[in-house]
């Protein structure tokens, strides 16, 4: 199988990559690291992104990383299955702004959420990730307005923007979701509640052809054994 993709369980980035792959309905493997034994920082792997991050993408011998750069790298090889970057100069412009919105303004706020809260420090730090919460409540105000008349966030059909903003925000609501911590403001949870629009939009991204496939499996098993 030439194409190859690897990726840690969880990790928005290649979830991103993954969903590429798979809503294109491409034959590829998937390569799980794992962080536990530091296996993104292998020589082998740092060979395939110097920075040790997923996701990367072996196609034969040519060797991609950073996820926006192969979405774009498999809509040039594959533009007709699923088209991810619109059909139209119009459609194209939109999606790419929203893209770029997301990586802008999402993906700060992402990184100042899960980040204290994985790795730490979060005690004395709540403030902060509050910021970051109000700063996602606002993200999802405008994703509700895209989504007014529309089912996905650049128009009728899936594009980049869904594929980019759906991992962030289903990692944001997890790791909230499960945090003990009482001084976080969980308010917006769950979003059925507070954001009607997005949850409705998120159920449609999960009912996609080829989201199952690429669900990150460690989610998966720690939902089986609930
Ligand atoms: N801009 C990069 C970000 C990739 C990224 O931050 N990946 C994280 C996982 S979500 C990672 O590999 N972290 C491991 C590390 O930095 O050591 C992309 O879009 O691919």
């Amino acid at each position: 199988m030439a194409l190859d993709c690897y990726f840690i369980s969880g990790s928005p980035f290649a979830w991103r990559a993954l969903l590429a792959l798979s809503l294109k309905g491409l034959d590829f493997s998937m390569t799980e690291l794992k962080v536990s034994e530091a296996e993104h920082k292998a020589p082998e792997y740092l060979a395939l992104n110097p920075h040790g991050q997923v996701p990367a993408l072996k196609d034969g011998d040519i060797t991609v990383y950073e996820s926006l750069a192969i979405l774009a790298y498999l809509e040039r090889k594959y533009p007709d299955n699923s088209p991810l970057f619109g059909t139209t100069d119009r459609e194209a412009a939109l999606i790419w702004q929203r893209v770029m919105e997301f990586e802008s303004w999402l993906v700060p706020v992402m990184r100042g959420i899960v980040r204290p809260i994985f790795f730490g420090p979060l005690e004395g730090h709540e403030d902060a990730v509050n910021e970051n919460i109000d700063k996602l409540k606002a993200e999802l105000e405008r994703y509700s307005a895209w989504l007014d008349g529309n089912d996905f966030l650049a128009g009728n059909s899936i594009s980049a923007v869904d594929i980019s903003v759906y991992p962030a925000v289903a990692i944001m609501a997890r790791v909230l979701t499960n945090v003990e911590n009482d001084l976080l403001d969980k308010s917006f949870l769950p979003l059925i509640e507070t954001y009607p629009l997005v949850s409705a939009w998120m159920a449609r991204v999960e009912a996609l052809d080829g989201f199952d496939a690429v669900y990150p499996p460690h989610w998966r098993s720690q939902q089986a054994a609930e």
